[in-house]
């Protein structure tokens, strides 16, 4: 199988695949777009502007719920969806939320605060092919980059403090599946990965230290994607939003 996977460095739902194919023991080659470039070229390659997108033997599929399910079928063991139609219910109800609601809260989360700390950027790109952008030339660039996202993902100052405030909810939520089963066992599932790379991302702003901290969904976090690029430092959030703030 040639596969050639299309994404953005640092990206959520790019990571979610990255480790589907390993846990298929599947190799890959990576094409990577700098941001906010990717829209026109995956427009332009998948009909479709968002990363991630996937080349399989010349078939395209474009999102991270339709490759990881297309992978299963390709390659069925290790099983990413399970074959018990309860089972397979709640993962796929799982992952569907992961998708469509914790997915985007971490894009609007993080652009603006790559719009009030553009310096902080340059930590996400570890990891990156790209050849490192200096910091001053991000400053720079930062406005325009973050604008076009903050539009793209419908983020705004209202998104940002109410995203934060509700975000420990979520998070019990989250905690509630763990419990059930339905995620963190011992294989990883769609729903364990789409989830956990959202998490792992959100886990590099040290100013959520405590709201993560203890919790099942952390571990998992951390079990799924040991290594995340990135680092958010205490202060880049404004404490007042902060849901432990007084
Ligand atoms: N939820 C979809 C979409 C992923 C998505 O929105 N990716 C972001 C990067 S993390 C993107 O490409 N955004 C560009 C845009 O919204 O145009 C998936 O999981 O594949």
């Amino acid at each position: 199988m040639k596969i050639k996977l299309f994404v953005v460095g640092g990206s959520h739902p790019c990571a979610t695949v990255e480790k589907a194919l390993e846990i298929k023991g599947l190799p890959f080659s990576v094409i990577e777009f700098p941001p906010p470039m990717h829209m026109g070229a995956m427009k332009l390659l998948f009909g479709k502007r968002t990363v991630p997108g996937i080349q399989i033997d010349g078939e395209k599929i474009s999102g991270s719920r339709e490759i990881l399910a297309r992978l299963d079928e390709l390659v069925p063991n290790p099983a990413l969806i399970p074959a018990d139609a309860a089972q397979r219910a709640a993962v796929l109800e799982a992952e569907a939320w992961g998708d469509e609601v914790l997915q985007p809260l971490v894009r609007r989360v993080l652009w603006p605060s790559f719009k009030a700390h553009p310096e902080i950027m340059a930590n996400y790109s570890a990891g990156s092919k790209l050849p490192p952008v200096p910091v001053p030339v991000l400053k720079l660039i930062a406005p325009g980059v973050t604008t076009i996202e903050m539009r793209a993902n419908r983020a705004t100052d209202a998104t940002y403090a109410d995203d934060i405030r509700t975000l420990p909810i979520l998070l019990d939520r989250i905690d509630g599946w763990i419990a059930d089963g339905v995620i963190g066992g011992e294989q990883f599932n769609v729903a364990d990965l789409q989830i956990a790379a959202s998490l792992r991302l959100l886990m590099t702003f040290a100013d959520f230290s405590e709201i993560f901290a203890g919790r099942p969904c952390a571990d998992l976090a951390l079990r799924c994607f040991p290594e995340a690029p990135g680092f958010a430092p205490v202060g880049t959030i404004p404490a007042a939003l902060l849901p432990n703030a007084a």
